[in-house]
């Protein structure tokens, strides 16, 4: 369980009950980032900070104070044990998720690596598993089998995530990409991976982006969905507080809509939002309410799914 939260997401309670709907949680670790320089261990609390001075509405005019979320805190992590951590996060996980009637888990990064413990615990246990997709939202493919000799690391955890016995290429898709490089090229094309360029995604043709999206899991018989959020699938204009800003992101509207979407075609089991650097932030922490507004946002399409 996590530590002893200040403060909590739209201060949500603290504590689980039956009818729990969002489990909130955090993950404050950044140390698998390859940059230095990055601070998106504080993530997490800076994102339930912020929310502080955000409205208790969403933009379809639901009352956030009446979701029935928990936010259980951070897990702790050791900067120093990967191997530790990776346990830690799927025993907190284990614990927690009930394929039979789970709440929805909400992660908050932390790095891209989170993503990868928290996926391969829910996809341990959820029932079935032939049914299970991840959509993940990221300027990056993030597909190198190896960095700087190392088999852990942000900049892989698509491809570990390929690397699971339930994930092929028939339920993982990556969207928003525009920064690839060659040797993920190579990985990409090799394992027939899908995926959709940020230049793909404009105004004129939203529908048919969502359409594609829809379609890719539907036609492969997925109904359940995993979706993770790398912050910088946006465009840096409006979330220049990460590591590896691209130029040419998706708008905040345009992620909006295609979230919006998802849950009229899937059950949404979990979702995450990563990478998030506080201190790269503006001032005026726009990458951090963009964060904390996606994160409500897409749990009222969820729980309403209008
Ligand atoms: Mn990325």
């Amino acid at each position: 369980m996590g530590a002893t939260l200040v403060k909590t997401f739209f201060d949500f309670k603290d504590s689980i009950d039956d009818d729990t709907e969002f489990l909130i949680f955090g993950i404050p670790w950044d140390s698998l980032s390859s940059l230095k320089g990055v601070d998106s261990a504080n993530g997490p609390s800076k994102l339930r900070e912020i929310t502080d001075d955000l409205a208790r509405t969403t933009e379809d005019g639901f009352d956030i104070t009446s979701f029935n979320a928990s936010d259980l805190g951070d897990i702790e992590i050791d900067p120093s044990n990967t191997e530790r951590n990776l346990i830690k996060i799927e025993e907190f996980i284990k614990k927690l998720y009930n394929p039979h009637k789970s709440p929805k888990m909400v992660m908050i990064g932390g790095d891209h690596y989170c993503t990868y413990p928290v996926v391969k615990a829910i996809g341990d246990l959820v029932l079935e598993k032939e049914k299970f997709g991840v959509l993940v939202f990221d300027a990056h493919v993030d597909f190198y089998e190896i960095w700087e000799g190392k088999t852990h690391s942000h900049t892989m955890v698509s491809y570990r995530l390929f690397g699971l016995d339930f994930i092929n290429n028939k339920n993982l898709l990556i969207v928003g990409t525009r920064d690839i490089d060659n040797v993920e090229l190579e990985n990409l094309q090799e394992n027939k991976i899908e995926y959709i360029n940020a230049y793909e995604v404009n105004d004129n043709n939203l529908q048919e982006v969502e359409g594609k999206i829809v379609k890719f899991f539907k036609s492969n018989e997925i109904s359940k969905l995993y979706v993770s959020i790398d912050i910088d699938v946006l465009d840096p204009s409006i979330a220049p507080g990460t590591g590896y800003a691209i130029p040419g992101g998706l708008t905040y509207r345009q992620l909006w809509n295609i979230l919006r979407e998802l849950p009229k075609n899937f059950d949404v089991i979990g979702f995450d939002l990563v990478e998030v650097s506080p201190g790269l932030d503006l001032p005026n922490r726009i990458t951090q309410v963009s964060g904390a507004k996606l994160i409500v946002e897409f749990m009222s399409f969820i729980a309403n799914k209008i």
